[in-house]
């Protein structure tokens, strides 16, 4: 029996890049894609110390890399400072007065900075930082809403070289504590609250929590956004806005060694204790800007806008430092899609003009719940270019993006990548790739992207096996923050000096990637081994399936049998032959084989607080009926006592 992963979902769907769109794009053919890649791949150094050049370098470096696996140094020797190039160097040309972030609170209350104005805040707080004693090196743990400061303070952080560490507002105290002390933070900056879903969400009085049980904490910086009572420390906290209005907004900023650690990023992993993935300043830098101009093809007329939260690494890579860097006017929005009903995101996009839209397949697919009328009844011409990001994105979902969204005209580019990757690393490149539903297809440039068996050959065409990078690229994560062990096993112990994501793939004739799940989930069928992402995407392609979650059950004779969970689009009834058809639908569209032996019909799914499926936890919820694994980073836990409910084991 093979030990590849299989693949049965056969996908036909093809489109060319837009003719309009690839002639007015930086990389507007295949050939062109092509070129570059080679070039990529076989001279790096030169590669990337080209667009290395398009920004600004304080002293030059003596070499691009200096690799002894698992360990990169990118611009090595060179002093840089990444909130200089994300503002300082725009000040010069048209972009001063330029708006780099056109702000909406969940309420409706707008606000927006442009790039002389966003340098001047992060001027100031770089000086309050600084005048309130941190020092380079230090870490300073953000736990903020989305607004306009988050960023602010990302960028004083920077600009000073000190480290953030930014906790997504929707963590828990224990999370806050688990990260206060992994790193040793000595600051925190956080807000009174945010708006989420019309409530206020308290954020100072969690942090205040945390810092009862983690005593390392100096500062606390709190911005004022909802006006909520908040008891103030005499000593340890202070109001952002008055330490503000007496803050110095003349500041030089430094050039830091292209090395220095830029921020820890906690990721939670599958099981246990999260991991403090760092980065660095100069790789990450070149990076993030390099993929934001030519995934994105921003240009200084485009309106960019990324759904994500700051407290992602997407919102680290694409809020804060790539559209700067490339000097992009971005919408940021403080609160939930669905509020007040799920066309906000839309009605903005027709406000604000957006030409560049990029969110998270779980959000795609609550849209499509949520019946197309929202939509269309709200002016898109402004779009041309969709992305994706966070999930494999089921191909009907992808079919319901280009049409209903991108009116059939605007590429999609389905961008693959991890908190540790740092920027994209396989997508389609906008003007040259031909997408298809479901593919993230080729890699970008530097990503030596392959896709191995467990002995570490190659996968021929259409074999799943696990995906890995051999060459090391600029982004790339330095490693985990205190736990260099954990960093070894992690991702380089699979392959000598190769670097192992932790999910499957395949590959197809065109050399188009597909992801086919976490290597976790994937599940063993009478000796056949497949990955989540088929089962679940033909699930979607029947009319009545908004979204499904796969994973498997011990059985007797098979090994695993399947269990799907799958959620009913909005307004359709669960006809008695409803389940039978799903079941039969699934045989047709990939075969008896993945035919699920227990289908749920179920009102939602196990997601982490970022929308990904958790199938961690229905998989021990279908073999034993509990769930005992760690449950924090979930978003809404109620979903599981009602799943327990309808699930028997
Ligand atoms: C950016 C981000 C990383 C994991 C990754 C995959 C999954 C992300 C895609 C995707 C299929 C995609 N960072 N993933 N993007 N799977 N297609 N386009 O999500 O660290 O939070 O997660 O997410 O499993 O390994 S992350």
């Amino acid at each position: 029996m093979s030990k590849d992963i299989e693949s049965h979902l056969v996908e036909s769907r093809s489109f060319p890049p837009n003719e309009e769109f690839s002639s007015n794009a930086r990389i507007s053919s295949l050939e062109q894609y092509e070129e570059m890649y080679k070039e990529s791949i076989e001279s790096p150094e030169t590669f990337w110390a080209k667009e290395a050049n398009d920004l600004n370098w304080q002293s030059d470096w003596e070499r691009v890399l200096e690799w002894k696996a698992p360990n990169a140094k990118w611009f090595v020797g060179a002093k840089v400072n990444i909130a200089e190039n994300c503002l300082d160097r725009h000040l010069t040309s048209d972009r001063k007065d330029k708006n780099a972030i056109i702000w909406e609170g969940e309420l409706g209350d707008k606000r927006t900075l442009t790039y002389g104005e966003l340098h001047t805040e992060v001027c100031k707080f770089s000086n309050v930082l600084l005048s309130e004693g941190v020092s380079v090196g230090d870490r300073v743990l953000l736990y903020m809403p989305m607004i306009p400061e988050a960023v602010v303070a990302m960028l004083a952080c920077a600009r000073i070289g000190a480290v953030h560490s930014v906790v997504f507002g929707g963590f828990s105290v224990d999370s806050i504590v688990d990260r206060l002390s992994d790193c040793e933070a000595k600051y925190v900056v956080t807000a009174d609250g945010g708006y989420r879903r019309g409530k206020a969400i308290a954020l100072k009085s969690n942090v205040d929590q945390a810092l009862e049980k983690y005593s390392g904490v100096e500062k606390s910086f709190v911005v004022k956004r909802t006006g909520a009572e908040v008891p103030m420390l005499t000593g340890r906290d202070v109001w952002w806005h008055e330490v503000m209005d007496e803050a110095s907004s003349s500041h030089v900023a430094e050039g830091f060694d292209s090395e220095h650690p830029l921020f820890i990023l906690y990721t939670s992993g599958s099981t246990g204790k999260p991991k403090g993935i760092l980065h660095t300043t100069g790789g990450y830098m070149v990076g993030t800007y390099a993929t934001c101009k030519y995934v994105f093809d921003m240009n200084d007329d485009d309106v960019y806008w990324c759904t994500a939260d700051v407290g992602w690494i997407t919102g680290h890579s694409y809020i804060t430092y790539g559209p700067l860097l490339n000097g992009v006017t971005q919408v940021m929005y403080e609160g939930a899609p669905n509020y007040p009903d799920f066309s906000r995101f839309w009605q903005m996009v027709e406000e604000y003009k957006v030409s560049i839209f990029y969110t998270a397949p779980t959000a795609i697919r609550a849209f499509i719940k949520a019946g197309n009328d929202l939509v269309t009844k709200h002016d898109l011409s402004s779009l041309r270019l969709l992305g994706t990001v966070g999930e494999p994105i089921n191909p009907e979902a992808w079919m319901w993006y280009h049409e209903v969204i991108g009116g059939g005209r605007c590429p999609i580019v389905d961008t693959w990548w991890q908190t540790e990757t740092g920027a994209h690393m396989v997508t389609p490149i906008p003007g040259a790739i031909s997408t298809k539903p479901g593919t993230a297809t080729r890699p970008f440039f530097g990503v030596d992207a392959a896709i191995l068996d467990e002995d570490g050959n190659e996968c021929p065409p259409n074999a799943g096996g696990k995906l890995v990078i051999r060459k090391p690229w600029p982004s790339m994560l330095r490693g985990i923050y205190g736990d260099e062990k954990r960093f070894l096993e992690t991702y380089w112990s699979d392959y000598e000096g190769i670097y192992c994501v932790g999910d499957g793939a395949r590959k197809d004739e065109d050399g188009n990637i597909w992801i086919v799940g976490r290597l976790d989930d994937v599940l063993n069928v009478s000796g056949h081994r497949l990955g989540t992402a088929e089962i679940e995407s033909a699930l979607v392609s029947h009319d009545a399936v908004a979204e499904a979650a796969v994973v498997g059950k011990p059985h007797e004779i098979k090994g695993q049998a399947v269990v799907a969970f799958v959620i009913l689009k909005g307004d359709n009834n669960k006809g008695d032959t409803l389940v039978q058809d799903l079941k039969k639908h699934v045989t047709s569209v990939i075969g008896a084989l993945a035919r699920p032996d227990d289908l749920y019909l179920v009102l939602a799914l196990p997601k982490t607080r970022s929308g990904k499926i958790m199938r961690r936890l229905l998989k021990e919820l279908v073999a034993t009926g509990e769930i005992t694994g760690n449950i924090t980073t979930l978003e809404d836990p109620n979903v599981i006592n009602v799943l327990k409910a309808q699930v028997s084991c």
